[in-house]
């Protein structure tokens, strides 16, 4: 695309605006770029998990433009700016475009796709001979299509017959999954993003929206401006742009909110704000071993009176009075959050916590009220939950515990009684912990294949976990050089979204369909090729029969095969077949039982949810049920309201290590920068990670803006750049994942302490020492890795 320099000034000022504000647009670039374009494909966006449609728009062989679909029903048109930039980072010099074998002399040498292939498979089979069928894990991803996940699970669970399945949603979502499967009996939303302009209150918890899910936020901003009236609670340690829009701000020490959370629990018992019909009829109220009344849960709260909450988490009691009766009185709440709450050691529990304010004041199954966690990844619902690949899952988001379950997925899959493993594997910090040399007896994993994901940055408590990847056999799929291909002994080149198409769904159990668009650079090839091509070379080419270089007609035979086993169920995508998906503009919401049906915009609500009208027919459930938590373990069709205690986290500041540090994202970057940090205009704006620290903690410690600060935690240390802010809480410092110079990689800081519940790792807090360094430094180069043999130390 040939910009001229003035538009490309409007652009680049536009684009720095949206940075600054975290507010999306799309209108400009697009009405620029629409120039040469010959035609648009239909697809969705690459980043986050709000799911926004775009097209792709190609001239001759390229992409040339992404602009935003206006008859998607989650961005109605409107892109942020990785969205609509995400097309630049295709065509950067770096791509992988041929497969690398790391030879004797530490350094890669080209091969062909044979070689690497076979290389890999004889690895792998040696390994399952010698070390047994768990030696060989996989590692995916939330950005993998679900065609993509569903082969990778099967090939491992039914051909490997090993449950060593795990992915980067575990670093993201358990813990949602677990407070929703805890609370209600199956995962996922009951609403959808059309609550947000129906509801009267939004309580926006752990959730930095605005540059996580701009577009989604956009929605909820223009919600408010057309309705004043509207109250927007925001409750987390850091003043962001999210709570700029807000009415009231609920700080929060890092960890502590648990109490808050009960702190209004008591507020609304006290004050008799509960639907006591809702309550007697829908939910039933335990300590997850024994049933209690409404009054013992009410004495159980009496300890968090706002008082008493406020001395725990420094947020002020009249703030958590107000917050307790605009959420019970509005009419219509909603909750939003995200990885505030999940990346937790307590992340289960603040999530059933969230759960129980619905549930006590009737906030769901209604218009406008929804408990409602926002998925990061784009494809984290879609393909690793719902298709089930992790260590205790199986695809029908069922446990591989399940001995039901077992045996219709083994029915489906044509193989026999008794192929899947009935034990999980190991979630994933217990993966990389168990991963290393072959000689080591300690370290049961002697090989991995990495997917769409790069651990080597990503993961917590770094130091920990680099020697086992560096000493295992390590096959990594990546589209660019990584801090993980530095450890791999295979690299494999892959396919851009655009490049390959494929099925993702976002948060509002919305599958969207994305057409390929061109084809990948050089010999790079879809991931779904890959899994085939390693099935057919390791003898299950029976259970992939979509070993084809066409990935459009692979990965419709692929989802067939997925979407047969989830008929019936709860969240059927039975009707969402691949001509369905790939004709609709908007993509098709779970349940979809037929392939007549819209769709399905609330579930567990009579007239609503196909799925619940399936069992009253039946006369599974009451027929008269005009909500029914149907997926509840006990058959009430009740939801659970937990008492949980309070529980601070894992490690809280002491003399030591006096500040909280807590870790998260900026809008512009994407994660660990390998393709949002190739995108120019994005490079430019956010080159590289900063500290965030409140004028009087750098009053204090004689820190000025842009000092270089050292911050070291029991585990490991970074320096950073100061940036003083009142955005954040006194004894709260704040940096984001972004950046790959190893100086300033935050995880070798982060705690990898994990929730008992969901095994996600505690990112958002860890007790760390500072101490300034120098003078301001030059450390905006932008840095990433270039070369394929370069090293990571
Ligand atoms: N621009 C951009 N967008 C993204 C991504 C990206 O990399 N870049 N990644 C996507 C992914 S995978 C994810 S998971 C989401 C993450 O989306 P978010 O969870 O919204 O983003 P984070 O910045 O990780 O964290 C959110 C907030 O949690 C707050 N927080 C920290 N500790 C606590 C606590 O104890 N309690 C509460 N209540 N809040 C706390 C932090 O101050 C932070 O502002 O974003 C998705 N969208
Ligand atoms: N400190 C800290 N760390 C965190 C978090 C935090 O809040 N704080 N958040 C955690 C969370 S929620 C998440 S989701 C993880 C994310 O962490 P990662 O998944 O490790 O980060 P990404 O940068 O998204 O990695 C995706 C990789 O896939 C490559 N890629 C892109 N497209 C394709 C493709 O089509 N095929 C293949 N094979 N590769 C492709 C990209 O180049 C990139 O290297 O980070 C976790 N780590
Ligand atoms: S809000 Fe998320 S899905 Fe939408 S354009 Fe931005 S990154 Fe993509
Ligand atoms: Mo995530």
């Amino acid at each position: 695309m040939s910009l001229k320099r003035r538009d490309f000034l409007k652009m680049s000022m536009a684009a720095s605006a949206v940075a600054a504000s975290g507010v999306s647009f799309s209108s400009l670039a697009q009405t620029m770029q629409d120039d040469g374009v010959e035609k648009w494909v239909k697809g969705v966006c690459r980043f986050c998990g709000y799911g926004c449609g775009v097209y792709v728009g190609v001239k001759g062989e390229k992409v040339v433009s992404i602009k935003g679909n206006p008859d998607a029903q989650t961005n109605f048109g409107f892109l942020c700016v990785k969205g609509f930039l995400a097309y630049k980072s295709m065509y950067h010099p770096d791509r992988l475009t041929h497969p690398l074998i790391r030879q004797s002399d530490g350094n890669f040498k080209r091969a062909s796709w044979n070689e690497a292939l076979d290389l890999i498979a004889s690895k792998f089979k040696y390994f399952h001979e010698k070390h047994g069928k768990d030696s060989v894990a996989y590692y995916g991803s939330g950005q993998c299509t679900t065609e993509e996940t569903y082969s990778f699970n099967k090939l491992w669970k039914a051909g490997f017959r090993s449950n060593m399945v795990e992915g980067n949603p575990r670093l993201c979502m358990a813990s949602a999954v677990g407070g929703y499967i805890s609370t209600y009996g199956a995962d996922e939303p009951a609403g959808a993003y059309a609550d947000f302009e129906k509801s009267k209150c939004l309580f926006i918890v752990g959730s930095n929206m605005s540059e996580c899910h701009p577009v989604g936020f956009r929605r909820i901003m223009r919600h408010k401006r057309n309705n004043p009236d509207v109250k927007i609670i925001v409750c987390e340690p850091r003043k962001t742009s999210t709570a700029s829009i807000a009415d009231l701000w609920l700080p929060v020490d890092p960890g502590t909110d648990l109490a808050v959370f009960h702190s209004m629990a008591h507020e609304i018992i006290k004050n008799n704000w509960i639907d006591q019909g809702f309550v007697e009829r829908h939910t039933r109220i335990t300590d997850g071993s024994k049933a209690l009344t409404l009054e013992e849960y009410g004495k159980f709260l009496e300890q968090f009176n706002p008082e008493a909450v406020e001395k725990i988490t420094r947020c002020p009691a009249e703030n958590i009075r107000q917050a307790a009766q605009w959420f019970a009185t509005s009419g219509a709440s909603m909750s939003v959050w995200c990885m505030g709450l999940n990346q937790r050691t307590r992340g289960v529990w603040a999530n059933n916590l969230i759960h129980n304010l619905h549930l006590l004041t009737g906030n769901i199954g209604k218009p406008g009220a929804d408990p409602f966690s926002m998925t990061g990844q784009p494809n984290a619902c879609g393909g690793v939950r719902e298709a089930g690949a992790l260590s205790h899952l199986l695809p029908g988001t069922k446990p591989v515990a399940n001995d039901a379950w077992r045996a219709h997925v083994e029915k489906m899959w044509k193989v026999p009684p008794g192929t899947i493993d009935p034990k999980p594997g190991f979630p994933t910090m217990k993966m990389f912990e168990s991963l290393g040399a072959e000689n080591d007896p300690n370290k049961p994993i002697k090989a991995m294949l990495v997917c769409t994901t790069n651990p080597a940055q990503s993961l917590p408590n770094l130091n920990k976990y680099l020697k086992g990847m560096d000493d295992a056999f390590l096959v990594v799929l990546d589209i660019f050089p990584t801090r993980t291909t530095q450890f791999a002994d295979v690299i494999l080149p892959a396919a851009f979204l655009y490049e390959k198409g494929g099925v993702y769904g976002c948060s509002e159990r919305r599958s969207q369909f994305t057409e390929k668009a061109v084809n990948p650079p050089g010999e790079a090839r879809a991931d779904l090729w890959i899994v085939a091509q390693l099935a057919k070379r390791m003898g299950h080419e029976k259970l992939l029969p979509w070993n084809e270089a066409d990935t459009m007609k692979a990965g419709e035979k692929a989802w067939n095969d997925y979407v047969q086993i989830t008929k019936d169920t709860g969240h059927t995508l039975l009707g969402a077949t691949y001509q369905r998906l790939r004709e609709s503009k908007t993509g098709l919401q779970w349940p979809v039982p037929s392939i007549d049906h819209p769709g399905t915009y609330k579930r567990y609500v009579k007239g609503m949810d196909p799925h619940m009208e399936r069992l009253q027919k039946a006369g599974t459930i009451p027929s008269e049920a005009t909500v029914y938590f149907y997926e509840d373990a006990r058959k009430e069709g009740k939801a659970n309201i937990f008492v949980r205690p309070y529980q601070e986290a894992a490690e809280m500041p002491d003399r030591e290590y006096p500040f909280f540090f807590t870790t998260g994202r900026t809008v512009e970057q994407w994660h660990t920068g390998t393709m949002t940090m190739r995108i120019p205009e994005i490079a430019r704006s956010h080159p590289n990670d900063y500290l965030e620290i409140h004028p009087d903690d750098a009053r204090r410690n004689r820190i000025a803006m842009g000092d270089m600060v050292k911050v070291v935690s029991r585990r490991g240390e970074v320096t950073l750049p100061a940036r003083i802010t009142d955005g954040t809480m006194p004894g709260v410092l704040f940096t984001h994942m972004h950046d790959q110079a190893i100086s300033r990689m935050c995880n070798f800081v982060c705690n990898d302490a994990v929730d008992p519940g969901s095994a996600e790792p505690e990112y958002k807090i860890a007790a760390v020492k500072i101490q300034r360094v120098s003078g301001p430094q030059d450390v905006a180069d932008g840095y990433i890795i270039r070369d394929v043999n370069s090293r990571f130390m």
